[in-house]
């Protein structure tokens, strides 16, 4: 197999828990993607099938929709939408993504997550593997951008090294979700990943990382599709999460 990453970029990946790429999508593409990007958050906002992260988990499309602050979330894109769905197929992200996690690769889930321009809201700092709780821990995100993406709009922020030990995320006793753990981050050492629009990053599912609000006026459209090798279990349950719609094997080598 040609490797799609340097030995550097490989050694940085599993050194630091992320990897930066740059641009990776063309301009028609993230053409494209905006517009469907666009339609399906239109159609959310119509039938509700969306969540806003800024509030408490409901139901109740009002609260959702006129929160003062919005950090707007779909899960599963790619059974809404073909061109969501083909993306995970994208020959480019895949080759890195066997690079970092071998040649057989299944989707955990992906997921649109969008802050509007003025009141985006933060997403805290956290584990994902701490809400998914898989095992072994090997699971790996790509991050991809729609817009271009700076600090001021929601950039995300990574703790290098943080990957190599799982934390304890403390559950709030009112709702039951994991609790922020901006409290223990040592700012020195966040590192801040801007890209541009069709631009790419990689972390690891143990990965500490953050995004700020977007109290800008450019709005901050971006995408998560999370891979894991197949053989992957339910930490709780020791159940496989085996192949099915939702969750593709989207490449094999048998
Ligand atoms: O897009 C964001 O603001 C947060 C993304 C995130 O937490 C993730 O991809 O795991």
């Amino acid at each position: 197999m040609t490797s799609a990453l340097t030995p550097e970029q490989i050694a940085f990946f599993h050194q630091n828990g992320y990897l930066k790429i740059g641009k990776l999508l063309d301009d028609d593409h993230i053409a494209l993607l905006r517009t469907e990007y666009d339609r399906e958050f239109e159609a959310a906002r119509q039938n509700g099938r969306f969540r806003n992260l800024a509030i408490d988990n409901t139901d109740d499309l009002d609260a959702k929709k006129n929160a003062e602050t919005q950090m707007l979330q779909i899960m599963q894109m790619c059974e809404r939408n073909l061109h969501y769905r083909r993306l995970l197929f994208h020959e480019p992200i895949l080759d890195i993504v066997e690079t970092l996690i071998g040649p057989n690769i299944q989707l955990f889930h992906d997921q649109a997550l969008y802050k509007p321009a003025d009141n985006g809201d933060a997403v805290f700092w956290h584990q994902d593997n701490a809400y998914w709780q898989c095992t072994p821990s090997n699971l790996i995100s790509c991050w991809l951008t729609l817009d271009d993406v700076t600090v001021e709009n929601g950039a995300m922020h990574v703790l290098p090294g943080s990957h190599l030990q799982a934390l304890d995320h403390e559950r709030s006793t009112s709702t039951d979700a994991l609790l922020d753990l901006g409290d223990q981050i040592d700012d020195s050492k966040v590192e801040i990943i801007d890209l541009p629009a069709g631009g790419v990053m990689f972390h690891h599912c143990q990965t500490l990382h953050y995004t700020p609000p977007n109290r800008t006026d450019r709005q901050r459209r971006a995408f998560a599709i999370h891979f894991m090798p197949p053989g992957t279990r339910s930490q709780k349950t020791g159940e496989y999460l085996k192949v099915s719609f939702s969750r593709p094997m989207l490449r094999m080598h048998v």
